[in-house]
């Protein structure tokens, strides 16, 4: 306790106020939904899988997609296994191919000789997921290399009747993904697409859809596909004037977000668990290992976004050996390294008013139990152990019902005697802040927050002793 009050006083003057800044946006309840699904599976799935390409032309015949022994319970079981909470599908990608038979277009799986032309992707996977508890998701690519209609007022009408199709045949759709990538069709003509018009179909259709682009309008691209966030990462962008693809905001925009955002945009980390997003035979031995994706886990999850990790089905239409054995690893590590929050339930405190006050909330292991970090006074709250313990690894986080508002901080790590062991200063907090470092013996941690934009609401401060390996030093 002691130790709380003596560095209150050491941070009094760097408190900053929030009067005078104006509200700040907040997440919608389908957003907060979506953060807190955290990690979730892509599958890049199509024509591309028989050709052994990553952007088809769209002239590849329908007779090419066969995936004969397809089993999409598979895929799911093995995301349920990997503790992963949904599965997003490329329904059409830019080769035009929909792997549903829609009425407008004549390039689909009812083309092909795939279950005699009766065979629909969509179908088994949306009832897989619903059988599994998992969310449905559906990335539909606007650029169409096949449609005829493309580069036309037409191929607008022909979007939106298709996006019809998918919220009236195959919903509840969690999250919709309008990818970015925008060339020409088979006529040799750009499209002018009309935004607009797709979102309010989407929100008519599907309010409760999160509508993932480069620029939203509910998640962004986080502007590379390593599946990095920046270390610095605003869930608030700044969309006027911009719209997906070359009309996008700069990458490193797009990484960390704008602290002054008008719009709630949170990012979405993708990345591929291969080296490419469609299945090829050769990269079956360049699977990303356990311990690599516990690495983007911490640079995604950890930084306050979530993470849409690419799982490429194979020919036969399922999760290849190698990718479901480095997921099932995967879980393994995130299970191990988060089982014990070493500050559970241990005493904490917090300064109201100049006050020191005792509160569970910052150990309680529940998120709607917060502590409200007061924006004139001083910002110190802390969890204190009886003994010391070995840590590497802080998780903090952030109640974002109300938006956003850490944008400085300062962690303290002191042992039983009172000894300063360990400062850590960071940026933003948002849902989830993992912090690893060396192993230290602590028996305190106390947060400090420097400069927020308004009351910060702190939920909770974990420690945990994780695997060195893991510890990126
Ligand atoms: C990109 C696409 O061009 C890739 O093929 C892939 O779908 C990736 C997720 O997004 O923009």
């Amino acid at each position: 306790m002691i130790k709380i009050i003596f560095s209150a006083v050491v941070c009094v003057g760097l408190a900053a106020s929030s009067f005078g800044q104006k509200a700040t946006p907040v997440p919608t309840p389908q957003q907060l939904k979506w953060h807190n699904s955290e990690y979730y599976l892509f599958a890049h799935f199509g024509p591309n899988t028989f050709t052994d390409k990553e952007w088809g032309h769209g002239d590849e015949p329908e007779d090419i997609f066969n995936p004969a022994e397809l089993d999409c319970r598979q895929w799911c079981r093995i995301a349920k296994q990997a503790g992963a909470t949904g599965i997003i599908i490329t329904a059409k990608h830019h080769d035009g191919f929909c792997l549903w038979p829609s009425k407008y277009s004549k390039h689909t799986v009812r083309e092909s000789k795939w279950k005699n032309g009766r065979g629909d992707v969509l179908k088994e996977l949306s009832q897989a997921c619903k059988e599994f508890g998992l969310n449905f998701g559906v990335y539909i690519s606007p650029w169409d290399r096949n449609h005829p209609d493309y580069g036309t007022e037409k191929y607008n009408d022909v979007f939106v009747n298709m996006m019809k199709e998918l919220f009236t045949n195959y919903g509840p759709i969690t999250e919709l993904w309008w990818d970015g990538a925008n060339g020409e069709g088979p006529n040799g003509k750009k499209q002018l697409y009309d935004w607009k018009r797709f979102k309010e179909t989407v929100r008519k259709l599907s309010p409760t859809t999160v509508v993932f682009s480069d620029v939203g309008p509910d998640v962004r691209w986080v502007g590379n596909e390593k599946g990095i966030a920046g270390i610095t990462n605003w869930n608030l962008l700044n969309i006027d004037g911009f719209t997906p693809g070359i009309g996008a905001p700069p990458t490193d925009t797009l990484n960390s977000g704008n602290k002054y955002g008008t719009h709630w945009i949170p990012a979405e980390c993708d990345v591929s668990i291969r080296p490419g997003w469609f299945y090829h035979a050769e990269e079956d031995n360049k699977v990303k290992s356990a311990e690599e994706l516990f690495q983007l886990y911490v640079k995604s999850v950890g930084r306050g976004a979530t993470l849409l990790l690419n799982i490429p089905p194979d020919r036969r239409g399922k999760f290849h050996a190698n990718d479901s054995a480095a997921l099932v690893g995967f879980r393994k590590l995130r299970q191990q390294s988060f089982k014990t929050n070493l500050l559970q339930n241990a005493a904490t405190y917090y300064l109201h008013s100049g006050i020191l006050k005792k509160t569970p909330a910052l150990s309680d292991g529940k998120s709607a139990t917060t502590v409200t970090m007061e924006a004139t006074e001083i910002h110190s709250a802390g969890v204190e152990l009886k003994e010391n313990k070995k840590i590497n690894c802080i998780v903090l986080k952030e109640d974002l019902r109300n938006g956003q508002q850490c944008a400085v901080f300062k962690l303290l790590l002191f042992d039983k005697d009172d000894k300063l062991i360990k400062e850590i200063t960071g940026t933003t907090i948002g849902r989830k802040r993992i912090l690893t470092f060396p192993a230290v013996n602590i028996n305190t941690v106390e947060l400090t927050i420097l400069e927020q934009k308004g009351t910060t609401k702190i939920a909770e401060i974990e420690a945990y002793y994780i695997n060195e390996q893991d510890v990126e030093q």
